[in-house]
């Protein structure tokens, strides 16, 4: 990230526009964000930093609103800063939740590789959509098994992930032949495993990731192909055990087509989409392998009743 973006605004600003992008990647820089402003906007009068902590988290929280990885950035750095005595106490509550957040956070993505790679047959082909740390790092450690003989990387339209993807496992020296999205069906014959990741995983299972996993997921289906989704636990949301839907988020259709060029023609432009539990052969999870509809136990254990009742970031507040 360059330096201008280490701000607390320039994060935000990173998130929104996407040079910050990826779920795991958007929670733990949502609670860098909340740290470096913590420590910016410290003042003696600890309700108004807590107000204007609030602020900036409501502003964070605007930014993307499918992935549930902000959401849980967020609120666990901000965690337990209602009942501190005075600002400084509040600060060092705050560096040390996001630094316990982000670490746990990329050991999580490492533990989930260990484990998904020993999902992956010998020999194997995978298809892989978009970009997804968890995925490709699955991926990789699969190939330094000596796994891998071939991966299908789409293209991930309109914003081309795909293409940070087939770089990503180029450099490690993995075998990656890149496809446009409408190919996957073509390719799926020679497909022993799908591997994606994950923005949110509901509390029924089912899984919202990129627009066009849940068509990979029913091509996957169709030809009998093993299903696999990487999910760090923070990516179960207890929103959804709560009955509230998924926000899937509508980006600028100029990310598809020039308007100007196209008079008259509207653009609809969701970038994520659901893929139900039914179609999901296995969840890979730093705590397991999980069966999708396993994700109920999932967030109940990492929440605990009481924690659902005050899951709003706002709860920061006195
Ligand atoms: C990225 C995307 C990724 C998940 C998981 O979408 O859908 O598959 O975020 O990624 P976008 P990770 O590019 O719109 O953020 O495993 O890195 O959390």
């Amino acid at each position: 990230m360059s330096s201008e973006k280490m701000t607390p605004e320039g994060i935000l600003e990173g998130i929104r526009d996407m040079s910050i992008r990826g779920a795991a990647e958007i929670g733990r820089k949502a609670s860098l964000a909340v740290r470096l402003f913590a420590e910016k906007e410290i003042g003696p009068d600890v309700d108004a930093y807590l107000s204007k902590l609030q602020r900036f988290a409501k502003d964070l929280l605007s930014t993307r609103p499918t992935a549930v990885t902000l959401w849980s950035g967020v609120t666990f750095t901000l965690r337990g800063t209602e009942k501190a005595g005075d600002s400084k106490e509040v600060l060092g509550m705050i560096q040390k939740n996001s630094e316990r957040f982000i670490d746990a956070s990329l050991r999580a993505v490492v533990t989930i590789a260990e484990i998904g790679a020993k999902k992956v047959p010998l020999d194997a082909t995978i298809l892989t959509h978009c970009n997804s740390s968890a995925a490709v790092a699955t991926i990789i450690k699969a190939h330094e098994l000596g796994k891998v003989k071939m991966v299908y990387a789409t293209e991930s339209r309109p914003k081309l992930q795909g293409h940070i993807t087939v770089r990503q496992l180029a450099e490690k020296k993995v075998p990656v032949t890149m496809i446009v999205d409408s190919a996957v069906r073509h390719h799926m014959s020679l497909v022993d495993i799908v591997i994606v990741g994950a923005d949110t995983v509901a509390s029924d299972g089912s899984v919202i990731n990129k627009i066009g996993t849940s068509q990979i997921a029913l091509v996957a289906h169709e030809r009998g192909v093993p299903f696999l989704v990487c999910a760090e636990t923070i990516k179960f949301s207890p929103q959804t055990l709560r009955g509230e839907p998924v926000t899937i988020e509508e980006r600028d259709p100029a990310e598809v087509i020039d308007l100007k060029k196209f008079p008259g023609v509207k653009v609809s432009n969701p970038v994520f989409d659901v893929t139900p539990a039914k179609y999901i052969d296995a969840i890979v999870t730093e705590v397991g392998v999980i069966p999708a509809k396993a994700a109920y136990e999932i967030i109940l254990h990492n929440l605990g009743a009481d924690s659902l009742m005050t899951q709003n970031p706002e709860g920061a507040g006195r």
